[in-house]
């Protein structure tokens, strides 16, 4: 058996959404900015998959929603442009997000403070959250954005985001949300909640990779990143990626028909494998489960590094993560358990499970079994190092394995 508990990091993308884009690669293939019937052919396509994106956020007819090839160009194109139109050409030189955003909105922040912009990155609470209160206390006259992910990619913790976006309309300040984690997975209502943009991804709900989007409230003035052929209403220029367009209305019609059973199927799966794995000794989940995306564990196992774990599970046919595959490989701790509290050698030992609406029942059972032995192997291991560790004037010394 093999099991891919990765889904925080992609999923596979849904075989009714590979059939959707099919015919957009060898039949519709025209562009669709081309006046002839080639080019036309895809239209009633792309509007239906408009509709479809439309109708999984709840948004209005007024909002604007581009594609574009991904979260992170979605994430880039806010932050510098919100910099392009209220820094360069305004008086506001500040910016709020959190210590814990993905590196899309954490690296930008950081190329933009070379810039001279000031940004605040605000601390979470013990259990990976920001609070509401903090991010008020925070803004001031001069603050441009709020940026602030609506569910952590490591934990799957979910931020206060309704309360975050009355404070920032109450302030007159424009709020963006990574919600790149949230949509297809839990439900975003577009008209429940005050935002001014959300950057989301059909990668991570089963959709194709390489087409993200930006949602723009009342479609309102946001300087372009990429320049050229207007496509997208002057917005984003390039030809349209139709499949890809397709695949992702198909996906976010699928995650988000009858969300709450989805979730409550997941739920009770990861509910299962965390209360499983948590019978070891010495393990720590990161944040309430109630207050979490349901398809998201992020566990340590003290004395049990990350990595180890990790090759072990490969080894039983497993697919987990220590955290963003994008910072898979650097081997540094956890930035996010680090962010909560945890120590040095806490933070090596974090494992990320998530899980997705096709993990099944027996999938779950296998990886509880592999798991537990997977632990009970590591530590004996480990044990058996500190016992063959060169020893001082008598005393054991512990080896460091990190
Ligand atoms: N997180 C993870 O393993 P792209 O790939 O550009 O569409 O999405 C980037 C991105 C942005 N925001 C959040 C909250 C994300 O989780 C991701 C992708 C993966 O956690 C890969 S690093």
């Amino acid at each position: 058996m093999q099991v891919y508990l990765d889904n925080n990091a992609t999923t596979m993308c849904d075989p009714q959404v590979v059939e959707a884009m099919q015919p957009f690669f060898s039949e519709m293939y025209g562009n669709p900015n081309s006046l002839h019937k080639f080019g036309t052919a895809p239209h009633p396509a792309l509007s239906h998959a408009i509709d479809q994106v439309y109708k999984g956020l709840n948004a209005s007819d007024n909002d604007d929603i581009v594609f574009t090839s991904c979260a992170t160009e979605s994430n880039n194109w806010v932050l510098q442009s919100v910099f392009n139109d209220n820094i360069v050409n305004g008086d506001k030189n500040h910016i709020v997000t959190t210590e814990v955003e993905h590196p899309s909105v954490l690296s930008t922040c950081k190329w933009l403070e070379e810039q001279g912009v000031k940004v605040t990155y605000l601390p979470v609470n013990d259990q990976g959250v920001v609070e509401a209160h903090t991010v008020k206390s925070f803004i001031t006259e001069k603050t441009a954005l709020v940026s602030i992910m609506w569910a952590s990619n490591e934990t799957g913790m979910i931020n206060p985001i309704k309360e975050i976006g009355e404070i920032c309309k109450e302030k007159g300040v424009r709020f963006h949300s990574d919600a790149v984690q949230a949509v297809g997975k839990i439900p975003v209502d577009l008209q429940d909640v005050h935002v001014d943009f959300i950057s989301f991804s059909a990668h991570k709900f089963h959709g194709p990779k390489g087409i993200g989007a930006l949602y723009i409230k009342d479609s309102q003035d946001l300087t372009p990143l990429l320049h050229g052929g207007e496509q997208m209403g002057g917005r984003r220029s390039g030809t349209l990626n139709v499949p890809y367009i397709v695949g992702m209305g198909k996906a976010i019609e699928l995650a988000t028909t009858n969300i709450e059973e989805k979730m409550a199927s997941i739920r009770a799966k990861r509910d299962h494998l965390e209360d499983e794995i948590v019978k070891l000794s010495d393990t720590f989940v990161v944040g309430n489960r109630e207050n979490r995306t349901p398809n998201t564990i992020l566990i340590s196992i003290k004395g049990v590094e990350g990595e180890g774990m990790l090759w072990d599970l490969n080894n039983g046919q497993i697919g987990a993560s220590t955290g963003s595959a994008c910072a898979s490989a650097d081997l540094e701790a956890n930035t996010v358990m680090l962010a909560i509290g945890a120590d040095n050698e806490l933070a090596h030992t974090g494992i990320r499970l998530s899980l997705s609406r096709f993990t099944t029942d027996e999938e779950v059972e296998y990886t509880i079994q592999h798991f537990k032995d997977a632990v009970f192997r590591l530590r004996n291991i480990s044990s058996s190092f500190a016992k063959q560790a060169p020893t001082k004037g008598g005393e054991v010394q512990e080896c460091e394995l990190h």
